[in-house]
C-alpha cells in the first residue's frame, strides 16, 4: 500500500506542534516529528497518540438527534442535510420569539481550528453578542486586559532572553512542548529561571529561585517586586518618562505594599522577593510568558496588568530579549475582520451579558479601544487569541438557567465540553437543561454533547487544510495539510456555520462554498491561493521588529503605555492594581485548594477513553503534603471526598512532599467514558472540578468577572473506593 506524507499542525492540545501525519488506504497511520530539526523536539506522546484519536471506534461519523429526554442519551442517526435544515428551522423559532440575543455560543476554537471566526460572522449578522470560550479563562483574557496597559499582548523573545519567570506555569516534555523547549534552550545559553509556586513543580525543581507563593496571591508578590524596583531605581527610566503615563499615581500605589506586607500576604520571606525582584529587573533581556494561573484567579485583572506593567517599566517591553508586540500578518486576513464586528449593532453589542458588571473582555472596552487599534494596528479589532470581546461565561449561564436578565434559549457548542469547562457545574447543568436547542459540534459524546439535541461529527487536524496563523497573537503562518478525507457526514466547523448561514439567509455574506474557498480568501491579500502557498515551504514569519512604537506610539487612549488605565478609570474601576484576598479558608474549609496540574496524558476534559493514554492516568487524583495527611488521618491511595461550599467530588488521595502545606489539589476535567450508560452523564459529577468552583460574586474578579480557581476553601475526609474506580 502507498504512504502519503504531509505536513500537518497537531491540535490535540492548544499549542499547535508542526509534524508530519503518514496515511495508508485512505486512514492516518503514524504521526511523526517534523523533518525540520529546528521542530523536531517539538512533539508529545498525545500528538503521536493522534491516528488512536481519530481512527477510535468512539467517534461520531454520522450526525445524531435526541430521541429520549435531554440528557438520557439516546439517539437517531439522520443525514446531514436534514440535521442543519431542522437546526435552522428551530433556531429561527428561538430567535423570533426571544429575540437574537437569545442565541449563546462556546467554543475553544483552537481544537476546531479551521477559520474560527466564522462563528462570530454568522453571530454578528444574527444579532447576538453572546459568544462565550475557554479563552476566556486562558490566554483570551490575557490578551484582552494587556490590551488596557500597551494595545496589544506580547510574546516572548526566547531565542534572546537572561531571565524567564513563571508564575506557576509549568511547560514539560508532555505539556507545551514547544514552550518547554524555548525554556530548555534559553538556559541552555545562560538564561536565569524564576519560578513562582506553591508546589515543587518539575520546573520549580531546576530553577535559579523557586518563590513557594500561597495560591492565589500572585499580585501582591508583583506588587512586593516593584516595590523594590522602584526603591532601588532599578527601573528604565527614560522608558517610563517618555513612553508611559501614570508612574506618579503607580508609585504611591506600590508604595502601599512594603516588603513586609508583600511577605504577609505571600508567605515568601521578604529577602527572596528583593532577590527575585533585582534578578528579574537588573536582567539584559528578561520575559514574564503568559501564564494562565493568573487568569484564573480573584485579582486577575490586576495580575495580567502587573505583570504587563513589570515587562513595561524594566524597558522589556517591545525589546530584544524581551516580550515582542507583534501586530497583525499582513499576508493573512485576520480573524478580526472575518468576524465581522462591525456588523453587530451598537444596541446588540451594550445587550452582551457581563457589558455592565465585568466588562473587561466584553464588547464595552473593544470599543473604547477601536480608535488606538485602528491606528497603530491598521484594524479597529483585535481578536487576539480570540478574547477581545466575549460575553462574561458567568453571565451567560445564568441567563440560560434563569431568564434573567433576559432568556437565553439556544446554545451551540463546538469543540468544547461546556459543561466541565467553567465554574460551577451545577448552574451550567441547570442552564443546559432550560434550553429550547443545543447543538454539540464533537468528536466523541462528551457530557456536554449528551445534553444536546443534536450532535454533528466533526472533522479533525488529519482531514482539513488550513494555515495556523496563532491568532494573531504572533505573525507566523503555518501550514497544515489533510492527508486523509473526513467521515461522509463530518464538517469542519467553518461548514457548520457557512450551511447555517446560507440557510439564514446571509449567503452572500458566506460567499465561499468550502474550508478550501475560505483559506484563498484569507491569503488573497499575498496574491497567493491556500495551493500556491502550500509549494512555498511549511512555515513564514517575518523577522521580529523592535521597538515599534518609538513610531507608532501605543493602542491606548492615550497613544502610551498606561500605568494608570483610563479605560479602567472610565469605566469606574481601580484605574491601579491592587491586591484583593480571595475568601479565606475558616474552621469549616481549611485548606486552600487549587484546580489544575495538568496531566500529561490528556488535553484537558479529553481523551479519557482512548486506551493508550488513558493507561498512563487511569484515576483522578487530589494532590495534599504529608504534614496534612498525617493531620487528616489519611494515607497515599485513600479514596477521599473534597468538599467546598458549592460542591463535592472525590478521588483518589496522592500523598505528596512537593506540595505544599495547607494547600490541595483537585484535578481538571474528568469524565469516565467507560461509565456511559450506567452513570448519568457518564460520571460527569464524580470528580470534575467545575462541581467544586464557585462563581459567586466573592469568588469573581471584579473587572473580567473570571473564577477564582487558585485557593479556595475546601476540606477533605475519608470516602468509600467506589466500584467505578478504575484499575
Ligand atoms: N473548571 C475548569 N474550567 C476550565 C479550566 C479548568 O482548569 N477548570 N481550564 C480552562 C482552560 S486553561 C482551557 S484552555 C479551557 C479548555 O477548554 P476546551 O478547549 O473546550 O477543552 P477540552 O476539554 O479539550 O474540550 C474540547 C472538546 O473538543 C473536542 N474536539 C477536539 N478536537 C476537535 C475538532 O477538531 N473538532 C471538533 N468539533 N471538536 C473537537 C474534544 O473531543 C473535546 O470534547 O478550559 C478552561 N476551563
Ligand atoms: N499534557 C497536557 N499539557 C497541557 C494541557 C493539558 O491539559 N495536558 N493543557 C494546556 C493548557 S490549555 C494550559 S492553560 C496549560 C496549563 O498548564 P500550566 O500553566 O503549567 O498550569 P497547571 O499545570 O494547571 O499548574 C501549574 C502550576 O501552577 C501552580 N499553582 C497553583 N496555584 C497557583 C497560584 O495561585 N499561583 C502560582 N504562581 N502558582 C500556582 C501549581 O502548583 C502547578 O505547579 O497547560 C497546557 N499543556
Ligand atoms: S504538545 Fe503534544 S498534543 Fe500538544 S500540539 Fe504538540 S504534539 Fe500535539
Ligand atoms: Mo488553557
Amino acid at each position: 500500500m502507498s504512504t502519503t506524507t504531509k505536513y500537518s499542525i497537531c491540535t490535540i492540545c492548544d499549542i499547535g506542534c508542526q509534524l508530519r501525519t503518514e496515511a495508508e488506504g485512505g486512514k492516518v497511520r503514524r504521526v511523526l516529528a517534523h523533518d525540520n530539526p529546528m521542530l523536531a523536539r517539538n512533539i508529545c506522546f498525545k500528538g503521536v497518540a493522534a491516528p488512536h484519536i481519530h481512527n477510535h471506534e468512539d467517534r461520531i461519523r454520522v450526525p445524531l438527534k435526541r430521541v429520549g429526554e435531554r440528557g438520557q442519551d439516546r439517539w437517531e442517526e439522520i443525514p446531514y442535510e436534514q440535521a442543519m435544515d431542522e437546526i435552522a428551522a428551530r433556531l429561527k423559532q428561538v430567535v423570533d420569539q426571544h429575540g437574537p440575543e437569545s442565541l449563546a455560543v462556546s467554543t475553544s476554537g483552537w481544537n476546531t481550528q479551521s477559520t474560527h471566526a466564522t462563528d462570530r460572522r454568522f453571530m454578528n449578522l444574527l444579532g447576538s453578542p453572546n459568544w462565550i470560550s475557554g479563552v476566556a479563562l486562558c490566554a483570551g483574557n490575557t490578551a484582552a486586559v494587556n490590551r488596557l496597559t500597551y494595545g496589544w499582548f506580547p510574546m516572548p523573545d526566547y531565542a534572546n532572553t537572561k531571565c524567564i519567570v513563571l508564575f506557576g506555569h509549568n511547560p514539560r516534555k508532555h505539556s507545551w512542548t514547544p514552550i518547554y523547549n524555548a525554556i530548555n534552550a534559553a538556559r541552555q545559553q545562560g538564561a536565569k529561571l524564576i519560578v513562582l509556586d506553591p508546589r515543587v513543580s518539575d520546573q520549580a525543581e531546576t530553577a535559579d529561585l523557586h518563590l513557594r507563593l500561597r495560591a492565589g496571591t500572585d499580585a501582591a508578590m508583583c506588587l512586593g517586586w516593584l516595590k523594590v524596583i522602584f526603591d532601588e531605581g532599578l527601573y528604565d527610566k527614560d522608558f517610563v518618562r517618555d513612553h508611559c503615563v501614570g508612574f506618579d499615581e503607580l508609585r504611591e500605589r506600590v508604595n502601599e505594599y512594603p516588603l513586609e506586607r508583600a511577605e504577609a500576604i505571600t508567605g515568601v520571606n521578604r529577602e527572596l522577593i528583593a532577590e527575585a525582584a533585582r534578578l528579574y529587573a537588573s536582567a539584559e533581556g528578561a520575559v514574564i510568558p503568559w501564564t494562565p494561573i493568573t487568569d484564573q484567579q480573584i485579582s486577575s485583572t490586576s495580575a495580567i496588568r502587573l505583570h504587563s506593567i513589570l515587562r513595561a517599566v524594566t524597558g522589556n517591553l517591545d525589546a530584544v530579549g524581551g516580550e515582542t508586540l507583534g501586530g497583525f500578518n499582513p499576508d493573512y486576513i485576520p480573524e478580526s475582520e472575518i468576524g465581522l464586528h462591525e456588523a453587530l449593532a451598537e444596541e446588540q453589542k451594550a445587550k452582551q451579558l457581563g457589558y455592565d458588571d465585568h466588562p473587561a473582555f466584553t464588547y464595552r472596552v473593544a470599543e473604547m479601544l477601536k480608535g488606538p487599534t485602528e491606528n497603530v494596528w491598521g484594524y479597529p479589532y483585535a481578536d487576539i487569541v480570540m478574547g477581545c470581546q466575549m460575553a462574561n461565561p458567568t453571565h451567560v449561564f445564568r441567563a440560560m438557567a434563569t431568564g434573567e436578565p433576559y432568556p437565553v434559549k439556544a446554545f451551540i457548542t463546538l469543540g468544547n465540553n461546556t459543561l466541565l469547562s467553567y465554574a460551577n457545574q451545577h448552574l451550567i447543568h441547570q442552564a443546559l437543561k432550560n434550553q429550547e436547542l443545543i447543538v454539540a459540534h464533537e468528536l466523541f459524546m462528551t457530557p456536554t454533547a449528551m445534553l444536546a439535541d443534536y450532535v454533528l461529527p466533526g472533522d479533525v487536524f488529519t482531514e482539513r487544510n488550513h494555515v495556523a496563523d496563532s491568532w494573531s497573537w504572533t505573525t507566523r503562518l503555518a501550514l497544515s495539510q489533510k492527508v486523509v478525507d473526513a467521515p461522509a457526514q463530518a464538517s469542519s466547523t467553518f461548514q457548520f456555520w457557512r450551511d447555517l448561514a446560507v440557510r439564514f439567509g446571509f449567503g452572500n455574506e458566506f460567499p465561499w462554498a468550502t474550508l478550501q474557498d475560505m483559506l484563498d480568501y484569507r491569503l488573497s491579500r499575498s496574491g497567493r491561493t491556500f495551493a500556491e502557498f502550500e509549494q512555498s515551504g511549511y512555515m513564514e514569519m517575518p523577522p521580529p521588529e523592535f521597538h515599534k512604537y518609538r513610531k507608532t506610539g501605543f493602542a491606548t487612549p492615550s497613544g502610551k503605555v498606561e500605568l494608570h488605565s483610563s479605560v479602567l478609570d472610565d469605566l469606574g474601576f481601580d484605574p491601579l492594581p491592587y491586591y484583593r484576598e480571595g475568601p479565606a479558608p475558616n474552621e469549616e474549609y481549611p485548606y486552600l485548594v487549587f484546580t489544575g496540574v495538568r496531566e500529561d496524558a490528556f488535553f484537558q476534559t479529553g481523551q479519557r477513553n482512548i486506551e493508550v493514554l488513558r493507561q498512563r492516568s487511569p484515576i483522578p487524583k487530589i494532590f495534599l503534603h504529608p504534614e496534612d495527611a498525617r493531620r487528616e488521618a489519611l494515607k497515599d491511595g485513600d479514596w477521599v471526598r473534597l468538599e467546598t461550599a458549592t460542591g463535592q467530588v472525590t478521588a483518589e488521595l496522592s500523598v505528596q512532599p512537593s506540595m505544599k502545606e495547607g494547600h490541595m489539589r483537585v484535578p481538571h476535567g474528568w469524565w469516565y467514558p467507560e461509565l456511559r450508560g450506567q452513570e448519568g452523564l457518564a460520571g460527569a459529577f464524580i470528580s470534575s472540578d467545575a462541581v467544586l468552583c464557585s462563581d459567586d460574586d466573592e469568588y469573581l474578579d471584579r473587572e473580567q468577572g473570571v473564577p477564582h480557581f487558585k485557593g479556595f476553601p475546601g476540606r477533605i475526609s475519608k470516602a468509600e473506593r467506589p466500584a467505578y474506580a478504575f484499575g
